[in-house]
């Protein structure tokens, strides 16, 4: 227990210090932003390939749980692609319509839906899409779409 304790005092100083603009510890190519690393991959896959490449990076498809997360994401793609590609996110509802999961396994506690959806459209839309229509928002797409995609992991030196 002292050990754990003494591990997360030390993720919780690393994700202060870096979001100081100090010393990056995500992997080289993945942006950080309060405890996570982010990457954009250009790549377009059905959202269950998306999910199994971020696994094999370490990750998951981006979960999102706040306005400035999103910007961040947003932010992120701008810069690679200097565009607003619609892109996969972690969220589905393939489980259970209207029940919104986020693929790795955190609350899911927002939405940036755009207006009208997600509308389930020919009762077969279950995964997520940002940068939808003109305000960028969310949409439920198709789940064998191809699209590329953000994967997300916690800091690699809060792993253990
Ligand atoms: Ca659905
Ligand atoms: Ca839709």
């Amino acid at each position: 227990m002292k050990m754990l304790t003494g591990l997360l005092l030390v993720c919780a100083m690393m994700a202060v210090t870096n979001a100081a603009g100090e010393s990056s510890v995500c992997p080289s190519g993945w942006a950080q932003y309060y405890g996570r690393c982010f990457l954009f991959v250009g790549a377009s896959m059905t959202w269950a390939d998306a999910e199994m490449n971020c696994q094999a990076r370490g990750g998951h498809l981006a979960s999102v749980h706040r306005f400035d997360e999103y910007y961040f994401i947003q932010g992120m793609i701008v810069r690679q692609t200097g565009m607003y590609p619609k892109t996969w996110l972690g969220g589905s509802d393939a489980q259970q319509e209207r029940t919104w999961l986020w693929s790795d396994g955190s609350y899911y506690n927002f939405g940036y839906w755009c207006p009208g959806e997600p509308n389930n459209q020919y009762g077969n839309q279950h995964c997520l899409q940002m940068n939808f229509g003109d305000q960028k928002c969310w949409d439920d797409l198709q789940c064998y779409s191809y699209l590329p995609f953000v994967c997300a992991k916690t800091l690699e030196s809060c792993l253990g």
